[in-house]
C-alpha cells in the first residue's frame, strides 16, 4: 500500500505541468501573429533540407515549401524542415535584445480538442553567422513511448524549443537569457524526436526530446511559417503578476468550482462567450450554471490578459 501511495504521488509529480501553456493562454509565453509587439519578419536566410527520415535517407529529402515561405509575416504557408534540416533566418536589422521577450518563431503546430500536435526545434542564434548558442531547452515528455503523428504532446512539458505553441502563435525567445545583446541569425535546427539513443536529440539538460517521429513524409518534420522580431510582447513584470495568477481547472462541469488566483489589486471578469459579463470582481471560487465557453479576463498595472474556460 504504502509503495501504491509514493507510486500515485510520483506520477502526480511527473505529470505536473512545469512550464507555460498552450498559446493563448493565461501566461503562456507566445505572441499572435497579429500582435502589435511584431515589429518585423525576417527577409532572408538559407534552407538546408533535412531528410524525410533520418534512419531511412533512401526516401530522399523532405519537399515541402522553400526558404520563401518562411520569409515575411505568418501566412499559413510553411517550409518542412525534414529530420534534422535546418533553416537560418536574417532581418533587416539586427535584433536587439529589449526588456523581455525579443523574437518569435511560428510552427503550424494545432490543436485537437483539447490536445495539441507539436513539431518542434532547437533555436540557435548568432552575431556572426559563425558563432551559435543554442537557447537551453527542456522536454520533459514521457520517453518510454514513441510520440508518433497520431499521438499529442503537452506544451506544459516544453521549454525554449519553437514549436511549443500552436498556429497562429509563435513561441517567444529571450536574448537575455543567454547573455546576448544583439543578434544578426536565428538558426532552426529539426529535432529528431526519436527515442532511439543512437538518432534521437537531447534537451539542454541530457533528456531525450520525445516528439512525433517518424514522419516521412514530403513535409516531413518541423514546419516553418514565420520569425518575427517583438518588442514588448510580453514584459518580465508582466509575467511576474502571471505568475500569481492561476485560473484552474479549464475545462469543468456545471457548477464544478472553478478557483481563481489573483493579486488582490487585480480586476477579474468573467464574461461569456456574447461577451456579457457573467461575473465581476471575482476573486477565490466561480461557479457556472449554464454549460458553454466562457471568457475569464485579469486587468493588472493596465495590462489585461485573458483564459478560456469551458463548461460542459
Ligand atoms: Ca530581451
Ligand atoms: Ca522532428
Amino acid at each position: 500500500m504504502r509503495y501504491l501511495v509514493l507510486a500515485i504521488i510520483f506520477t502526480t509529480f511527473t505529470c505536473s505541468a512545469q512550464f507555460d501553456g498552450p498559446g493563448g493562454e493565461l501566461g503562456s509565453k507566445s505572441v499572435h501573429k497579429d500582435a502589435t509587439s511584431i515589429i518585423a519578419w525576417a527577409s532572408g536566410g538559407t534552407l538546408n533540407r533535412g531528410y524525410r527520415q533520418i534512419n531511412d535517407t533512401a526516401e530522399g529529402r523532405v519537399a515541402v515549401g522553400t526558404l520563401e515561405s518562411a520569409l515575411g509575416s505568418f501566412d499559413g504557408s510553411v517550409v518542412s524542415l525534414g529530420d534534422g534540416g535546418s533553416i537560418i533566418l536574417t532581418f533587416d536589422s539586427p535584433i536587439q535584445n529589449n526588456e523581455g521577450y525579443d523574437f518569435a518563431v511560428f510552427e503550424n503546430g494545432f490543436k485537437v480538442g483539447f490536445s495539441y500536435y507539436l513539431e518542434l526545434a532547437h533555436v540557435e542564434v548568432s552575431e556572426n553567422g559563425i558563432d551559435y548558442t543554442r537557447f537551453p531547452s527542456e522536454c520533459v515528455v514521457d520517453s518510454s513511448f514513441q510520440t508518433n503523428n497520431f499521438s499529442y504532446t503537452k506544451p506544459e512539458e516544453l521549454y525554449n524549443l519553437a514549436g511549443k505553441h500552436q498556429a497562429p502563435y509563435g513561441t517567444l525567445f529571450d536574448l537575455e537569457e543567454i547573455g546576448l545583446s544583439e543578434i544578426k541569425y536565428i538558426k532552426l535546427i529539426d529535432v529528431v524526436g526519436s527515442i532511439i539513443d543512437s538518432i534521437g536529440t537531447r534537451d539542454s539538460k541530457g533528456r531525450i526530446i520525445n516528439e512525433p517521429f517518424p514522419s516521412p513524409f514530403e513535409s516531413g518534420g518541423f514546419d516553418l511559417d514565420a520569425v518575427a522580431a517583438v518588442n514588448g510582447a510580453l514584459l518580465k513584470k508582466e509575467e511576474r503578476v502571471l505568475k500569481h495568477v492561476r485560473i484552474y481547472p479549464s475545462l469543468a462541469a456545471v457548477n464544478e468550482t472553478i478557483h481563481i488566483e489573483a493579486p488582490h489589486n487585480a480586476v477579474v471578469q468573467v464574461s461569456d462567450i456574447q461577451g456579457k459579463i457573467v461575473s465581476t470582481n471575482t476573486t477565490g471560487e466561480l461557479k457556472l450554471r449554464k454549460a458553454g465557453m466562457y471568457y475569464v479576463h485579469v486587468t493588472f498595472e493596465g495590462k489585461s490578459f485573458t483564459q478560456k474556460i469551458l463548461i460542459h
